[in-house]
């Protein structure tokens, strides 16, 4: 594996591979768009241009013992289904959604039973705080022949208790949230919606019935064939949780949850963490050492060994071991420097770790119940409850649902749904079509005369040796957001491939550089060198 950048290096920022990705109108729009979507310049972005273009993680075979696609290209559908072993699994789709967004659900509907459930029938709960209208209900069912419920939400559920809503502060802080705005329409309902994935989705009657969900979205595409079952396979592989898309939060919609998080596992005294928890956060205690100022300045690995070699070249200097090696003035420029320079602020640590951002991307969720339905998470929940970060600012569901995850799921109990192509607003993730079996011989085969392809839509895109997608039909050009999700694909590829320097992670981070010892090993190298 090649990775893009390395976090020890932190990403190396090339023009020629900004303009090869973005060299095009629309795809610049993408990109500023992702600018505001992510955390491009944050908070470690160096200048420093790589003379060869590392290539794109979407090129690459980036598949492990632990992480791997369950299949790579199509199985045989219509054999895996009638093969003894084949079990349908205790699951459902889930959606909530409004009547008014009858188009877009039918849309996401016909993609998903195209390229998935016309095969598999699982059943869908559709989820409302008002009553679903007759056409909702009729048109959703003439969609698909597996069976189709519609929940209505209760009140208490839905709404933020009394005493919030009748406090003064809720209307304030409901309108002095500018995030989003617009594009949200009423933020109230917006900040109902999160609180209701957050801590509620998986409580309603309607879910309780089953063992495993998939929560899909109004107006989303799926553009791969999914032909074999993903709630069996994760079974199988003891997974529980699956997800697409990896990306970094705005920072100014969570600014507290991860202060809460960290206060609520200090609450739960000797609570271990799941090493999700590695995925999430940085470490910013990594250094045995007594020394206050190497302590003060540096905080991440990268930063460890200029700040000794400039500790080191002042030791020398003063030590008079320079005189006439032609470095004095260096070691002046070094202490020039250093007067001139400001200790690193990391504003957002707490407990010497700060949150990175990244978070599974909710709209798309494959998982067990249970990794919500647990003693933990619905503690969890309940303290951000009341803690009204679900009102005073913005937490989105799906950091909830990341850090709430990271507090029991190890790194082995998630798994990346690598070969599932999916959109969900501007963000898309589409895999390469596998090269090991033409589409001639696995054929697609409808199920459902609805779902017939013919003519352009019988057209897939062509194999690559590293492919790994069924009968995928990628958008024309577009930008993967597995190559765009800085940092988060880059941690997740490094933990993937056990390339993560925190390896002592037992539940809680703990200091692993000797200090004095490396300092040791440069001076004799400086030494060397004079
Ligand atoms: N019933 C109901 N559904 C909602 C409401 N607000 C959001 N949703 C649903 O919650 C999901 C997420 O909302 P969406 O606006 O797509 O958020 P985004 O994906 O973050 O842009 C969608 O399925 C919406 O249909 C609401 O007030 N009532
Ligand atoms: C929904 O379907 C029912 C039963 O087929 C039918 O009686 C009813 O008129 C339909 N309603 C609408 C609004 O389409
Ligand atoms: C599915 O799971 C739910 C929740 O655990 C359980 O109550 C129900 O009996 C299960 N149904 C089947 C058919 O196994
Ligand atoms: C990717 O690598 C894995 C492990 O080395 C291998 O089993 C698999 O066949 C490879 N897939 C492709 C598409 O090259
Ligand atoms: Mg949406």
């Amino acid at each position: 594996m090649v990775l893009t950048s390395k976090r020890s290096s932190m990403i190396r920022f090339s023009f020629k591979r900004f303009l090869r990705r973005y060299c095009n109108y629309k795809k610049l729009i993408s990109f500023l768009l992702l600018i505001i979507l992510g955390q491009y310049f944050y908070p470690y972005f160096s200048n420093n241009d790589a003379d060869s273009l590392p290539p794109l993680y979407s090129t690459q075979n980036l598949s492990t013992d632990s992480q791997h696609p369950f299949y790579e290209g199509c199985v045989d559908t219509k054999e895996y289904i009638e093969d003894k072993s084949y079990r349908k699994m205790n699951a459902t789709f889930v959606m909530l959604t409004r009547n008014e967004e009858l188009r877009d659900v039918l849309y996401t509907m016909n993609s998903i039973e195209s390229h998935f459930n016309q095969w598999f029938q699982y059943p869908y709960v559709f989820l409302n705080d008002v009553p679903f209208t007759e056409e909702f209900q009729n048109k959703t069912k003439e969609m698909t022949k597996a069976k189709v419920e519609f929940g209505l939400i209760n009140e208490l559920d839905w709404n933020f208790p009394p005493y919030v809503k009748e406090s003064p502060l809720f209307k304030e802080a409901m309108y002095d949230q500018g995030d989003r705005g617009i594009m949200y329409g009423p933020m109230e309902s917006y900040h109902k919606m999160c609180r209701f994935y957050s801590g509620m989705f998986y409580k309603h009657p309607l879910m309780k019935q089953y063992e495993w969900y998939w929560r899909i979205e109004p107006d989303v595409d799926f553009y791969c064939d999914i032909s074999y079952d993903p709630f069996l396979e994760m079974h199988i592989a003891g997974k529980k949780y699956g997800f697409t898309i990896l990306i970094p939060e705005i920072y100014w919609s969570v600014p507290n949850l991860f202060r809460y998080t960290q206060s609520f596992i200090q609450k739960n005294v000797g609570m271990k963490l799941g090493s999700v928890w590695k995925l999430l956060t940085y470490n910013l205690n990594i250094m045995k050492t007594d020394d206050e100022e190497i302590k003060d300045w540096v905080h991440l690995d990268k930063d460890l060994d200029p700040k000794l070699r400039e500790k080191i070249m002042l030791d020398l200097y003063k030590e008079g071991k320079l005189k006439g090696t032609g470095h004095e003035e260096e070691a002046l420029d070094i202490a020039i420097n250093k007067a001139q320079s400001k200790k690193p602020l990391f504003e957002d640590k707490f407990n010497n770790e700060e949150y990175n951002l990244c978070h599974f991307w909710s709209n798309f969720e494959i998982a067990k119940i249970s990794v919500f339905d647990n003693d933990i998470y619905n503690a969890y929940f309940k303290y951000l409850e009341e803690n009204e970060g679900f009102w005073k600012e913005r937490w989105g569901d799906a950091p909830v649902h990341s850090l709430g995850l990271a507090l029991t799921l190890d790194f082995e109990d998630l798994h990346y749904f690598r070969d599932i192509g999916y959109r969900h607003s501007i963000l898309k993730h589409c895999p390469k079509n596998s090269i090991m079996q033409s589409n001639k011989d696995f054929p697609y085969q409808e199920n459902d005369v609805k779902y017939r392809r013919k003519g352009l839509s019988s057209l897939y895109d062509k194999g690559t040796d590293y492919g790994i997608g069924c009968r995928c039909k990628c958008p024309r050009s577009f930008i993967d957001v597995e190559d765009a999700a800085y940092p988060c694909m880059d941690i997740w590829f490094e933990l993937a491939h056990e390339m993560h320097f925190e390896t002592n992670f037992d539940g809680e981070y703990h200091p692993s550089i000797d200090v004095k010892e490396r300092e040791n090993k440069i001076r004799s190298q400086i030494l060397a060198e004079l």
